[in-house]
């Protein structure tokens, strides 16, 4: 026999074809590589919504750029890592109305548009604030305080107005913002010092007639503090106490290296669910700037002259506040884990460093470091450290107030 007639063919030389289909299969591999790694995790890792399904959603504030398409690389961040938004301005009263009777839908409609197409939760951010509310809503033709009956009616077609083009579309609203102070008192805004403290059930009443199925929040920030929290607590009781629906008080979570206290902010959290409704942790960002003394919370009255000693990263952050802010961010997330059958969203302040509202306040032009994702548009290693944390946790047992979604 022919030696040659048991041994293996000769290989072809590849053709043209073959050599093309292999440079195309290296593309599209590379192509998934970097698209997995710069939309924030590696490629083994789940993303953070993924970490955290089952337990809380999981959101970010975002920016009408963002929902534009101008903060494109941001806004994939949001799609790929978030299955939550909230607008950070464009719903406020100043922008939807800024004067009597004339709304501005455009910018609203594009954002509650973006959740639907990425499929998020989308929450209406805010319909009673005492900032960013336009001077008319107070006002009469001569430049006085209206009256009690003319402010309500303002309110209720304000809250109509909004609630009712988004019906069943925003599936909660934060219906009253910050209307407590620091110290458990009623802040002195037009809404109370007008109505009275019936403005916040009013409220409720009306976004709660606009959409019935829709939830229904109250927002606040340094919640942590005992007497803020005592007042919360009574205003959910007065609110349920005139059958009125509200299903969850928002924590905003502006938090700093020193305040609040973890145990503090537990005990407000408990708190708020022994009252009968959800706890959402809203707003949540963690500024590693020095605060101008004895200062902390979210009052936007507030602003300070820029001092450079107050902006000492400008040129990057030292790697052991780097350790020490995440540390912090690992405490807090290991409490939301731990009270995840109370907790219903956790939603950061904002995607990336370069865009959040720490930078500019309670000083503006300043370089801070409050979120997730870095100015490069890269998740930082706390990311991973939080995706981490899901993989060990398991809640507290459930309680008759638990708030599973
Ligand atoms: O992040 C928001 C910032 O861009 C606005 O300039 C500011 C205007 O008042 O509001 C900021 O968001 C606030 C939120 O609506 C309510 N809680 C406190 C937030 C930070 O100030």
């Amino acid at each position: 026999m022919h030696p040659s007639a048991t041994a293996h063919p000769p290989t072809p030389a590849p053709t043209p074809a073959l050599v093309m289909m292999k440079l195309i299969k290296k593309l599209v591999l590379t192509i998934v590589c970097c698209l997995l790694l710069s939309a924030g995790t590696k490629p083994n890792e789940p993303t953070l919504k993924e970490a955290f399904a089952g337990k809380f959603l999981i959101g970010a504030a975002i920016t009408i750029s963002q929902v534009l398409g101008v903060d494109a690389s941001a806004a994939e961040i949001v799609k790929k890592q978030f299955n939550a938004i909230v607008p950070e301005n464009c719903m406020k009263s100043i922008y939807l109305q800024p004067k009597e009777g004339v709304f501005h839908f455009d910018e609203a409609d594009k954002f509650v548009a973006f959740g639907e197409i990425n499929n998020l939760w989308i929450t209406g951010h805010c319909l009673i604030w005492h900032s960013q509310t336009p001077a008319w809503f107070f006002r009469d033709k001569n430049g006085n305080d209206v009256s009690r009956e003319v402010l309500i009616e303002r309110m209720r077609n304000h809250i109509k107005t909004v609630v009712s083009r988004y019906k069943g579309r925003i599936k909660g609203w934060d219906v009253v913002n910050e209307a407590i102070t620091d110290d458990g008192s009623w802040r002195q805004s037009k809404f109370y010092k007008i109505i009275g403290e019936d403005f916040i059930p009013l409220a409720f009443q009306f976004a709660h007639e606009a959409d019935p199925d829709a939830e229904l929040y109250y927002n606040d920030y340094s919640t942590a503090i005992a007497a803020k929290c005592k007042s919360i607590v009574n205003l959910v009781k007065a609110i349920r106490g005139k059958n009125l629906r509200i299903d969850a008080v928002g924590m905003q979570g502006h938090l700093s290296m020193d305040f609040p206290a973890i145990a503090d902010f537990e005990r407000s959290l408990l708190a708020f669910s022994a009252s009968g409704v959800k706890v959402m942790i809203t707003e949540l960002d963690l500024t590693v700037l020095p605060l101008p003394q004895h200062f902390a919370g979210a009052d936007v009255s507030a602003k300070f002259d820029f001092k450079n000693k107050l902006n000492p990263y400008s040129n990057g952050l030292p790697k052991d506040i780097e350790l020490k802010q995440q540390k912090r961010y690992v405490a807090f997330f290991k409490l939301f884990l731990k009270h995840q059958d109370k907790i219903s969203r956790v939603t950061l302040w904002g995607v990336t460093d370069n865009n959040s509202w720490r930078n500019n306040w309670p000083i503006s032009g300043r370089t801070d470091y409050a979120l997730l994702f870095d100015r490069n548009f890269q998740p930082k290693p706390i990311v991973n450290k939080i995706i981490q944390l899901t993989k060990q946790s398991s809640a507290s047992p459930p309680t008759m107030h638990g708030a599973q979604r």
